[in-house]
């Protein structure tokens, strides 16, 4: 058994006690109230999800097993030549809660080159899509595909299903999807945008390094790669996507249902596809409001309010738990300033820009509560700069980072034997009750 699955069952069996004595002698113990705003209004910050991979404050951010991200960036391993870590050391993290040493890390890399072999019925389903398929629609149908062959679900239908050893099945599915899925990405890259010009993985290569060279990137795009899968990993677990995917899980589904499900959520234009609805936006903005002329802030303002007057979102800002600017988007602001060029490319200039403009729009225009960046009004430019362009494929690549998180979690889910997710809905009438004769709690 790798170090890792056994650090992993160590850890669990551990942490299973907290939960049952917490499900046994505290079962009682009331953490949150609901109101009626939160049980129509989107369940906003009712406490009814438990996980320790990350925490998101409203005010700090996103803290991954208890680290900020510099200090997550900090603390673990860093990719040969760059200050970055290798995704593979920070899946470990996730998985574990442990800075792995440079064996472990060591490890993960020659285990992931194995399991990044994707089955050829893959190609084939991707390819049967209509070309102008969303690549959205491709990497879920990709995940989805790969069902079949499903350890967790065959386990399941062995005959010999035991809740107490599931969560091997599902880490086994879990590992196999985080290293394969950036090489699908990368093959619907290919497909969609270089004419079908496939790149076999390099062996010698971390995840970061390898989706580079098979996208046709130069080397520094590895530091860009390996820093935007870690940055849109994980962010606790109500989002929609990293919700769905325990929501179906739950169902014991296994993780391709699971995370095939969860992508269909990051692609709604609230959540992940926002990072592409920014470059449209900009693109439009350049194309309707400068025609070539240099950006104005009073430009930008007047484009802000235009959007917000015909009904739309300012997309990019905003967010239903932060409540300062994203964390992820500032680390991303520094990799533009730090990174020569990028810092005085054209576009960061604008999104620069409406970083000073929107805040102040949004406050004004009184309905968002937190009028701040998140992390998609940033990422685009830097996908942009470095010659991926095709901004439709930009949740893709949030896609690849949020497997990590998603599979980390619903490798706990199994470990800990959470339940089918199943919350209770009341009717119209019961609110109108409730909000006449309050009950007492
Ligand atoms: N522009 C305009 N209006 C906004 C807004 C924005 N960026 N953010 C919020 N609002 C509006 C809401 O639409 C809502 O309006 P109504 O009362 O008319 O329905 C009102 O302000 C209150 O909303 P809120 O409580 O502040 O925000 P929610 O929790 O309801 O929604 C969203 C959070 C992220 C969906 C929202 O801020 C938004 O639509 N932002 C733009 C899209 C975006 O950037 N999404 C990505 C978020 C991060 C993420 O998940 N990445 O994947």
């Amino acid at each position: 058994m790798s170090q890792l699955k056994q650090t992993l069952a160590k850890k669990i069996a551990e942490h299973s006690v907290r939960t049952q004595r917490l499900l046994k002698e505290f079962g009682n113990v009331v953490i949150d109230k609901v109101t009626i705003s939160q049980a129509i209004g989107g369940m906003r910050d009712i406490k009814a999800l438990v996980t320790d991979i990350s925490y998101l404050d409203p005010f700090e951010g996103i803290r991954f097993r208890g680290k900020t991200i510099p200090e997550t960036f900090e603390a673990l391993p860093k990719a040969p030549g760059s200050k970055y870590p290798t995704v593979e050391a920070f899946w470990y993290f996730l998985l574990t809660g442990d800075i792995p040493t440079k064996e472990q890390v060591d490890e993960v890399l020659k285990e992931w080159k194995v399991r990044q072999v994707v089955p050829s019925y893959v190609w084939d389903a991707i390819r049967a899509l209509p070309r102008d398929s969303h690549p959205m629609v491709m990497l879920s149908t990709g995940i989805l595909t790969m069902q079949k062959d499903s350890k967790f679900a065959k386990f399941y239908s062995s005959g010999n299903f035991n809740k107490k050893v599931a969560w091997e099945y599902v880490y086994e599915d879990a590992y196999d999807l985080v290293a394969r899925i950036p090489i699908i990405a990368a093959f619907i890259y290919n497909l969609k945008y270089r004419g079908d010009f496939q790149v076999a993985p390099d062996p010698s290569l971390d995840m970061g390094a390898n989706f580079a060279h098979m996208i046709g990137q130069c080397k520094e795009y590895a530091d860009v790669a390996r820093m935007y899968f870690i940055l849109h990993s994980d962010h606790e677990s109500g989002n929609v996507s990293a919700h769905t995917t325990h929501l179906v899980h739950s169902a014991l589904s296994d993780p391709y249902y699971a995370y095939s499900a969860g992508l269909n959520g990051l692609a709604g234009p609230l959540h992940g596809l926002a990072n592409q609805e920014v470059l449209d936006w900009i693109i439009k903005f350049e194309e309707k409001y400068l025609k070539g002329a240099e950006p104005t802030k009073e430009l930008i303002e007047k484009a802000l309010w235009d959007t917000l007057n015909s009904g739309q979102v300012i997309p990019g800002y905003g967010h239903a738990v932060l409540r300062k600017t994203d964390p992820r988007y500032t680390a991303q602001r520094n990799f533009c300033l730090e990174t020569p060029g990028l810092k005085d490319d054209p576009l960061f200039k604008v999104v620069s820009m409406i970083y000073e403009v929107a805040p102040d729009v949004l406050m004004k225009h009184g309905k968002a509560k937190n009028p701040w960046p998140n992390v998609d009004a940033q990422s685009g430019v830097i996908q942009w700069y470095y010659g991926v362009r095709e901004w439709d494929f930009y949740t893709v690549l949030f896609g690849v980072g949020r497997a990590l998180g998603c599979m980390a979690n619903i490798t706990w889910d199994r470990g800990l034997g959470y339940p089918i997710e199943r919350p209770k809905s009341v009717t119209t009438d019961m609110l109108e009750q409730w909000a006449a004769n309050p009950p007492q709690l």
